[in-house]
């Protein structure tokens, strides 16, 4: 049973990419779990076996407790938290090749609380766990915002600990050239550094170009992977790359 957690900011296509890429999973007969871990999800583009909003009423919690949406949703997650050991059955139980957990749209509702660390940990099976972080193009449109994208992705690796993969997603939408500029930033340190400092105040380049050392050795690390939950383009490559890691890291815990 292998675990994806699908993270990336709000609007980035985590559920889109849920539903899409468990269609195409299971379209090469790898069985598949779609978990929904968002309380306050209104509409989902797929559905879900296993659904958090079974457990906690966003809704209620927001009225009777009188709470705005985002301490609604932080109680929410925390009342989550209290059903794990019910979620973690419920998934166990289906025993699936591969469960897609759709996190919620407030990142770092799940990334930076005590409670998505306690969701991560009990979701799933040790060692054959895998954070997909999608980057989008629409905000990776420069080489400084590619580059903020990569710390928060790295801040979140470094939270959970988790092997993680990066996605660059909606590729359909975007021009092929952009896709390659993006590409080109992720494998050579040279390009980044050259479009880093033509983006920056002359003022902020040499800390450019230190921001850009720190980073590149975690962009390397983690492949960049170009897909499009519209027209499934790059999923193979997705789920062979989800595979090998998450092989490489059995290897590493044995
Ligand atoms: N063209 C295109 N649009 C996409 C793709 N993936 C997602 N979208 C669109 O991006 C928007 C946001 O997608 P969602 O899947 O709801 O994003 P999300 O990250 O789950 O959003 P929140 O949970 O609200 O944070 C929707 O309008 C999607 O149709 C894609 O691969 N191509
Ligand atoms: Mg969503």
């Amino acid at each position: 049973m292998n675990t994806v957690f699908i993270v990336g900011t709000a609007g980035s296509g985590k559920s889109t990419l849920t539903s899409a890429f468990s269609d195409w999973l299971r379209s090469q007969e790898q069985s598949t779990l779609l978990v929904n871990l968002d309380p306050a999800a209104q509409t989902l583009p797929y559905e879900p076996d296993v659904d958090v909003r079974d457990y906690v009423d966003y809704d209620r919690i927001m009225a009777t407790r009188r709470l705005g949406p985002n301490a609604a949703l932080i109680a929410s997650v925390r009342e989550v938290a209290r059903y794990v050991d019910e979620l973690s059955e419920e998934i166990n139980a289906f025993n699936p090749d591969f469960v897609l957990v759709d996190t919620p749209g407030q990142l770092e509702l799940f990334a930076f609380r005590e409670e998505g660390f306690i969701l991560a940990e009990s979701i799933g099976v040790k060692g054959r766990k895998i954070m997909v972080f999608i980057l989008d193009p629409m905000f990776c449109t420069t080489a400084k915002n590619f580059v903020s994208s990569v710390f928060l992705s790295a801040s979140i690796y470094f939270s959970f600990g988790l092997p993680m993969i990066h996605v660059l997603n909606k590729i359909d939408a975007i021009p092929r050239e952009k896709v390659e500029k993006i590409e080109g930033w992720s494998e050579s340190f040279d390009s980044l550094i050259i479009d880093l400092e033509n983006s920056m105040e002359s003022t902020a380049r040499i800390l450019s170009r230190e921001v850009a050392e720190a980073i590149h050795d975690i962009i390397i690390s983690m492949p960049i992977i170009p897909v499009s939950s519209t027209t499934m383009e790059g999923f193979p490559d997705l789920h062979a790359t989800i595979t090998k890691f998450l092989s490489e890291g059995e290897m590493e815990l044995r």
